[in-house]
């Protein structure tokens, strides 16, 4: 669903500056030049600044930051992830438009963004502070054809993803809390919340929510999360382009889940401790009937936390609040 005006931002996109002249777009689009003039117009009616440069052409001189499939589409090195995408400004949930998506057919690597989330979750129905334009708040549908007791296991591959993409982009390095958080520095930048539409038949999709703050200060967050909050702008000095975030981002979410699907956990399981802070860690692990103290000794081939208490008993822990 690109349309030809996205498809020619994509082409001033990759001009990377130079100009590009109007015969030669009437050209590559089969189009006339009122029409290529229609289209610039029209983006620079969606934030892109673009000159026009008599007898050179049009050139791109900034694009806006949003997540417009637009300006994102262009920029994505991926075979699947983000071929399809949705985009609202503002909605309640992602995960929600990616369910109904997922349920109506929608194809594999489906993407699901939005500018606001006014219901944002996390797990076990918690809130995700989800603030207009600072941050990604996206959901990707795959269909992967695993049993449902490996959903899990995609969590941990989107957080290897989200680490590389992090820091790829910024230069910060983050570590991954288990089983779902990505911090820096000890503070959250990142939850990932996987979900599972299955039957008698076995997956028939799996959501992959994630939250990601770019460009919050502080002041941005809910009082009640700013204790335990970070963003990368926070973190890096520096405003971080989201568009640049989520092209590493699905990048490397496509990466890793092929490895996934070839290779299996194994080699993203010790991609995925290397990462962790949780590893080697002592930890309080707080399950729904009993809080167990020990150390965080490693996961499972199927992502599960072994963590060995005082009495020296060996515990596994599927789900649980990790605090360190
Ligand atoms: C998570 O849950 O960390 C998963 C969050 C997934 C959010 C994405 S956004 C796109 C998609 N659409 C959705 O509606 N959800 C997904 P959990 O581990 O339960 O952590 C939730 C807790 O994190 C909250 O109770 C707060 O303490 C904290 N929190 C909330 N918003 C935050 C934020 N923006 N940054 C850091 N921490 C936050």
């Amino acid at each position: 669903n690109i349309t030809v005006t996205h498809k020619l931002a994509g082409r001033l996109i990759e001009a990377k500056g130079t100009a590009v002249s109007g015969q030669q777009l009437a050209d590559e689009f089969g189009i006339s030049r009122t029409a290529v003039w229609k289209h610039i117009k029209e983006l620079e009616e969606q934030g892109y600044e673009i000159a026009s440069v008599k007898k050179k052409g049009y050139s791109l001189v900034s694009q806006p930051d949003t997540l417009e499939p637009a300006g994102l589409q262009p920029l994505l090195k991926t075979r699947m992830i983000g071929r399809t995408m949705v985009y609202q400004q503002s909605c309640a949930s992602t995960q929600i438009i990616a369910h109904q998506l997922a349920q109506e057919g929608t194809p594999a690597g489906t993407v699901a963004l939005a500018e606001e989330q006014t219901a944002g979750r996390g797990r076990m129905a918690r809130v995700w502070d989800s603030a207009y334009g600072k941050g990604i708040w996206m959901s990707i549908v795959l269909r992967p054809d695993v049993v449902p007791q490996k959903a899990p296991q995609f969590t941990l591959v989107a957080a290897v993803a989200m680490v590389r993409a992090i820091e790829e982009v910024t230069g910060v390095k983050p570590e991954i809390k288990w089983p779902n958080d990505i911090l820096i520095r000890g503070k959250k930048c990142t939850g990932i919340l996987t979900e599972l539409q299955s039957d008698a038949d076995g997956i028939q999709a799996l959501i992959i929510g994630i939250g990601l703050n770019v460009n919050q200060e502080l002041s941005d967050f809910d009082v009640q999360v700013q204790p335990i909050a970070t963003s990368l702008k926070m973190e890096s000095g520096k405003h971080v382009s989201r568009q640049e975030m989520v092209r590493a981002i699905l990048f490397y979410l496509e990466q890793y889940t092929d490895l996934y699907i070839e290779e299996g956990f194994g080699i993203l399981k010790v991609l995925w401790e290397s990462y962790s802070s949780t590893i080697g860690s002592k930890v309080r692990a707080r399950l729904p009937k009993e809080t167990l103290e020990g150390i965080a000794e490693g996961i499972t081939e199927d992502g599960v936390l072994q963590l060995r208490t005082a009495d020296g008993k060996l515990h596994s822990i599927y789900s649980a609040d990790i605090e360190m």
